[in-house]
């Protein structure tokens, strides 16, 4: 590990608590491109003795007053990221004045110029961008925020509501904001521009009224409806089901190009990445719909997760994120369908975070050491992390898990709290022990749980034996036993559901399932008056993070997906029976064949009365990236791809006529466009039928995804066209792709889709293809949509990535290299596919260790990219 990421590695072990308490903090901004000067006014309280040294980097100091006498320079030291001041009185007033540029601010973080309007982007440590301070999220103060400006940025913004406003002598004008809620600093935000302004009203169950605004550039408010209304909902929800409800007059959201990630929850004042807020049919598609309403949800159920109550330290990430997660995809779920929901989250983690798990940066859900705190907003601490505030509800149940969070939220309202505090108002709620439970904030790695049935027919008895292991990960060799809850039943031959006794260590009933909790490293579990040998469904609605080992046959599969109560469970039993065709033809050097089982029980659950998005997916394998994770080492990346090919040919084939009819009827019908959930769903299966069709028999059906593509009156339909063709390479393509961009040109948040279209195409020359949209006017490596659209696309394409000529490698280095200065924050992201070398064949292995190892030696390496190279080379 090189010793610069060393030294600044921070541990969570090493916690202290601040020497000052910031009391109240007035901040004066005079906002120019490229000097904006900030004054700061800070009581400050000690609380223990020693120095006040305060964060900042990037700033220029222009003075430092206490108690409004100036200080000279020999009273503090200022280094690039400390102001230290030795002599600071029990109780004062610091006044400091800096200049910074947020003309040049290319990283997004703390306060930047993009797009004609000011804006900032404070968590994790940005505010240290904007002035000097006590950066760490345990500083709560009490804000009061004036911003002078010129006439052309008509809405000047900031946190809580506004109280005063006026006009300055030289033509500007100026706005006075104050937010009564203490918080710590980076949940600050300003925003002033030009903007459109939705707005709504909300009037809360005990009766206030919030004005609901919503700001979006100039000419896109009719895009911003779906936005508002996701916000209502979303406010309506967490008063049913949390008894959470608002808790200021206004609740502001501004949409911006110009940002790193999703969105930010800063009290009063979100801002928004505009590709979770603008949409209509034409240029969004459903998906985009669903996310919106989910990121719109997840910000707004901050305000308590993560606002009111807000983390100790970062290494605490998860208390927020985890469980705004789990908040967030519970009010998906409750308002549409569930299982859908449900699905998407477990591939999400079977695909992504299994990986990262996998990975040089593995790291538990509460991680222990931090170079880059940015390098954490991670997949396991947002979406394991919310796994396993789901296993919590699942053991403790709806009525106890809410009674955990009243008394969470009543013990620490106000507070900067630990994920161990969350931990104990559960276990104290529910008089629970959650002792053992505790690893999984602990533990890295993904456990992996053997199962192994015995049925014997004499005694009727079926046992099974159980054994959970957890691989090593950086930093951690040995792992302890994990708490799995395993949610299970089981069904006969003829797909009757049977009801199951055991020697009382399961919980549940026939009809509702049953839970067993392994928490031992083995275990037998036993079941009695079994009278035919079971067809067990293990782990349903992956009620665990983890891998499971538990063989069935092709017969046993297709009976669970055909006759099981649980929807994902049907879907669990179809990727099963997919993998195990592609793994068995993989190790056995094979061809697949399909047999005449699976065939009639695919085509039996295509003409069933299913709902169609459930079809859709049940329909299709698991994606490369999660066959991968079957494999700890030498990857066979060809031979997964081609047997899935094979598989996804014959599901193809077998479905052709049905797929045929459907899209006829489809086609003589012509529903007009809704958003309804029935018209989702079966826009995800008439879609999935024209890319089959196409893929089955090019030339006949070819004509057909033209054909969709040029009728489409929204962009799900546009889009997923537009993907076949590209991914089949299909006649007709070029001259589609050229009348989309053209039609896009002027909306980048459409265009973007044709970006990650080819991005994404399986297609040999998909690298020389996304090289020269590099140098396509829509493309900016300076937008980070730009690039996640585009770039990020692409190095999620296992296959083009990592072409076996290097080609991939080459280009997504290159543009780590160009925005390891301008914005490392999105360079980091997009190294993450190079870190796991190590997995790869040893050509791949020595490709990909020089791009890191010529990347670890660029001057001014930044500390986010630093970090992971350095882990991945070290581990
Ligand atoms: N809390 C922000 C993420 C901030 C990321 C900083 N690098 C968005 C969210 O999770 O709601
Ligand atoms: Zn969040």
């Amino acid at each position: 590990m090189s010793s610069q990421s060393q030294a600044q590695a921070k541990f969570r072990e090493d916690y202290q608590a601040p020497r000052f308490r910031i009391e109240t903090v007035d901040l004066s901004f005079r906002l120019e491109a490229t000097a904006t000067r900030v004054t700061n006014r800070m009581q400050l309280q000690r609380l223990a003795a020693g120095p006040l040294e305060l964060d900042g980097e990037q700033l220029q100091l222009e003075s430092v007053a206490i108690d409004g006498r100036e200080l000279d320079a020999s009273q503090y030291e200022v280094s690039p990221s400390k102001l230290v001041i030795a002599d600071v009185p029990e109780h004062c007033e610091l006044t400091i004045v800096t200049q910074i540029n947020p003309s040049t601010n290319t990283a997004l973080e703390g306060l930047y110029l993009a797009a004609d309007s000011f804006c900032t982007q404070c968590e994790a440590e940005g505010f240290r961008r904007i002035t000097y301070y006590l950066d760490r999220p345990d500083v709560l103060a009490i804000f009061t925020t004036t911003i002078h400006a010129p006439q052309q940025y008509p809405y000047l913004l900031s946190n809580g509501d506004k109280v005063d406003a006026g006009s300055d002598s030289d033509g500007w004008h100026w706005v006075t904001w104050h937010d009564p809620h203490p918080k710590p600093a980076y949940l600050f935000a300003l925003v002033a521009g030009d903007f459109d302004r939705l707005e709504d009203t909300f009037i809360t169950r005990s009766g206030r009224q919030v004005s609901l605004e919503l700001y979006v550039d100039r000419g896109n408010s009719s895009r911003g409806t779906y936005a508002m209304e996701s916000l209502q909902r979303a406010m309506r929800w967490d008063e049913e089901r949390f008894e959470l409800e608002y808790d200021l007059d206004t609740y502001m959201i501004v949409a911006v190009d110009f940002f790193n990630m999703g969105a930010m929850e800063n009290k009063g004042l979100n801002v928004f990445n505009s590709r979770y807020v603008l949409a209509d049919q034409a240029t969004a598609t459903d998906t985009d719909f669903v996310n919106i309403e989910a990121v719109i949800g997840h910000e707004y159920f901050h305000n308590w997760t993560g606002n009111r109550i807000t983390c100790r330290d970062w290494f605490q990430l998860s208390l927020k994120e985890g469980l705004t997660v789990f908040r967030d995809q519970e009010f998906s779920s409750d308002l549409g369908s569930r299982a859908i929901h449900r699905i998407q989250a477990i591939r999400t983690i079977r695909g992504r975070q299994f990986a990262e798990d996998a990975s040089p940066m593995a790291h538990p859900i509460r991680p222990d050491k931090v170079v880059e705190m940015n390098n954490f907003y991670t997949v396991t601490v947002y979406d394991k992390g919310a796994e396993v505030i789901r296993m919590l509800h699942t053991l403790l149940g709806e009525a106890g898990f809410q009674q955990g969070m009243k008394l969470y939220v009543e013990r620490h309202d106000g507070q900067a709290v630990t994920c161990e505090d969350f931990i104990a108002a559960m276990e104290d709620a529910n008089d629970y022990d959650l002792q053992q439970f505790r690893r999984w904030y602990s533990q890295a790695g993904t456990p992996e749980v053997v199962a192994r049935l015995n049925y014997s027919k004499t005694n009727k008895t079926a046992t099974l034996k159980l054994t959970q292991s957890t691989p090593a990960t950086p930093g951690q060799k040995h792992k302890q036993p994990m708490v799995i809850p395993i949610r299970l039943s089981a069904y006969s031959k003829a797909g009757r559901k049977l009801a199951l006794q055991s020697n009382d260590a399961c919980t549940g009933s026939e009809s509702e399932g049953y839970l067993y909790t392994l928490t031992s490293e083995t275990a037998d579990l036993v079941f009695t008056d079994v009278l035919e040998e079971p067809i067990f469904a293990m782990l349903e609605d992956f009620s665990a993070p983890v891998r499971f080992d538990y063989p069935q046959t092709s017969a046993e599969l297709t009976v669970l997906m055909a006759a099981a109560d649980s929807e994902v469970t049907r879907w669990e039993a179809s990727q099963k029976l997919f993998t195990q065709y592609i793994l068995t033809a993989v190790r056995k050097n094979t061809d697949i064949a399909l047999d005449l089982q699976t065939v009639a029980a695919l085509q039996e659950f295509l003409a069933a009365d299913i709902d169609p998005a459930l079809q859709a997916l049940v329909l299709q394998p698991p994606e490369l990236e999660e066959l991968a994770e079957h494999f700890d080492v030498a990857i066979p990346l060809e031979a997964l791809d081609r047997a899935r090919r094979q598989l996804i040919q014959q599901i193809a084939a077998s479905l052709a006529p049905q797929f045929e009819r459907l899209v006829d009827n489809y086609r003589a019908r012509q529903p007009r466009y809704t958003i309804a959930s029935d018209a989702i769903a079966e826009r995800a299966l008439v879609n999935l039928a024209h890319y089959y069709l196409a893929l089955h028999e090019p030339r006949q059906f070819g004509p057909w995804v033209i054909e969709h593509f040029e009728r489409a009156d929204n962009m799900t339909v546009q889009n997923s066209a537009l993907n076949s063709l590209i991914q089949l390479n299909l006649e007709g393509r070029e001259d589609c792709c050229q009348k989309f961009s053209q039609q896009w040109r002027e909306t980048p948040l459409a265009l973007d889709k044709w970006f990650a279209a080819e991005a994404s195409s399986p297609q040999p020359d998909t690298v020389e293809r996304v090289t020269a949209l590099l140098a396509h006017p829509g493309f900016s490596l300076q937008n980070p949509n730009r690039v996640y659209a585009l770039i990020a696309s692409f190095s999620r394409n296992m296959l083009q990535f990592h072409r076996a000529d290097g080609a991939g490698y080459a280009l997504v280095a290159d543009v780590i290299q160009r925005l390891n200065t301008s914005n490392p924050q999105v360079a980091a992201r997009l190294i993450t596919p190079f870190l796991s070398w190590r997995r790869f064949d040893s050509d791949r292995q020595q490709q990909m260790k020089q791009h890191l190892e010529i990347l670890s030696k660029l001057p001014q390496l930044a500390r986010d990219l630093d970090e992971k190279i350095s882990n991945s080379l070290a581990a």
